[in-house]
C-alpha cells in the first residue's frame, strides 16, 4: 500500500489516440516538469521513473469503416502497458502511471489484476466510460476503458491481459460523474455501478461520498486502484483536459478525497490522465495533478 510500500514506480503513457485529440500525449512531460519527483523524494519515497512507453507517433487517419478509432495501437500500447506494471508490482513497487487519455486505464488495471485479483477501483472523473464498441458515438476509445476492464466491449479491448481477468462490477465505483451517454445510463443501471455524480457530492458533500466509497472499493478486496481523469475537476482549476465538463470538483473536494485515500491506507496503484498541456494555462491542470499525487502520499496541511 502506498504508505507500506516505499518504492514508486512512474510509467509515462504518451497516448493520445483514445482521445484522438493532439496534446494530451505531452501529459506525462508536463506532470514530470510540475515537480513530481522532488515532492515524492520529499516525503520519503525512492523513484524509480521507467520513462515514457512508445507510441508510434505518426496520427494515423483511422481506416473507413473502423468503427473504433486507432484500435490497433492503443491494443498494442496497452498490452505493453500491462506487462510494465504488473512487472513492477512483482518488485514490491507502487505503479505510478501517468497519461495519457483514459484508455490506458486499460493496460494498467489489467496489469494490477496479475496480482490482485479482488480488485476495487475508484474512478474520478466528468465521464463515466462505460461505452462500448456498440453504444459508442465518438468511437474514441478512452470513452470504453472502464467497460472493457469489467468485461465488456470490443474482444480486442476486453482481451488485453486476458479477458478472464476483469473486475467486479460490486468493487467499482464512479465520483464526480456529469456526462453520461444513454447506452452508459443503460449500462450502469444493468451492471449496479455505484455512480456519484456531482449532484450526490453537493447533497451529501466529498467525506459521507467518500466513506461509501471506500466502504464499496474495499468489501471483499485485497486492494484499491485510483484511475484519475483530470476532467472530473472543474474546469477552473482543471481547464487542460481535452473534453472539460462544468460543474466539476473543487480544488479542496479532490484534495479532500486524496488525504481520506492517504488515511486508509487501501490504495495499491493509481494513474493520472487526459492533461493536455496544449490546451492548459500556465500549466496549471499538471501542476494540480501533481499536487494531487502529492496528498495520495501523504502531503498534509500540518
Ligand atoms: N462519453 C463520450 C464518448 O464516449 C465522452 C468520453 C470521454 N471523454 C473522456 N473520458 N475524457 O473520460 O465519446
Ligand atoms: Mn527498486
Ligand atoms: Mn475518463
Ligand atoms: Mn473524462
Amino acid at each position: 500500500n502506498a504508505v507500506k510500500n516505499n518504492n514508486i514506480s512512474i510509467i509515462g503513457v504518451p497516448l493520445q489516440y483514445g482521445a484522438d485529440r493532439k496534446g494530451v500525449d505531452l501529459g506525462p512531460d508536463a506532470i514530470r516538469g510540475a515537480n513530481l519527483h522532488e515532492r515524492l523524494k520529499a516525503l520519503g519515497f525512492n523513484i524509480d521513473d521507467l520513462g515514457d512507453l512508445g507510441v508510434q507517433r505518426m496520427m494515423t487517419v483511422p481506416q473507413e469503416g473502423e468503427k473504433l478509432k486507432h484500435l490497433s495501437e492503443i491494443k498494442r500500447v496497452n498490452e505493453e502497458l500491462c506487462d510494465r506494471v504488473a512487472g513492477e508490482m512483482g518488485k514490491g513497487h507502487f505503479p505510478l502511471v501517468l497519461g495519457g487519455d483514459h484508455s490506458i486505464a486499460i493496460g494498467t488495471i489489467k496489469g494490477v489484476l496479475q496480482h490482485v485479483k479482488r480488485l476495487g477501483v475508484i474512478w474520478f472523473d466528468a465521464h463515466t466510460d462505460v461505452n462500448t464498441h456498440e453504444t459508442t458515438h465518438s468511437g474514441n476509445i478512452h470513452g470504453m476503458s472502464l467497460a472493457a476492464v469489467l468485461g465488456y466491449g470490443h474482444p480486442d479491448l476486453v482481451g488485453i491481459g486476458g479477458a478472464e481477468n476483469k473486475l467486479n462490477p460490486e468493487n467499482v465505483v464512479i465520483i464526480g460523474a456529469r456526462s453520461i451517454d444513454p447506452g452508459e445510463r443503460t449500462f450502469l443501471k444493468e451492471k449496479g455501478i455505484r455512480v456519484f455524480t456531482m449532484h450526490d457530492i453537493d447533497k451529501c458533500g466529498m467525506k459521507q461520498v467518500m466513506e461509501e466509497a471506500i466502504e464499496i472499493v474495499t468489501n471483499g478486496t485485497d486492494g484499491v486502484h485510483l484511475s484519475l481523469d483530470l476532467d472530473g475537476m472543474d474546469p477552473g482549476v482543471a481547464p487542460g483536459v481535452g473534453t472539460p465538463v462544468n460543474g466539476g470538483m473543487s480544488y479542496r473536494e479532490s484534495h479532500f478525497a486524496m488525504e481520506m485515500l492517504f488515511e486508509r491506507d487501501i490504495l495499491v496503484s493509481a494513474e493520472f490522465v487526459e492533461v493536455n498541456p496544449m490546451l492548459d494555462q500556465h500549466n496549471m491542470t499538471a501542476i494540480t495533478a501533481v499536487e494531487l499525487i502529492g496528498s495520495v502520499f501523504g502531503e498534509r496541511i500540518l
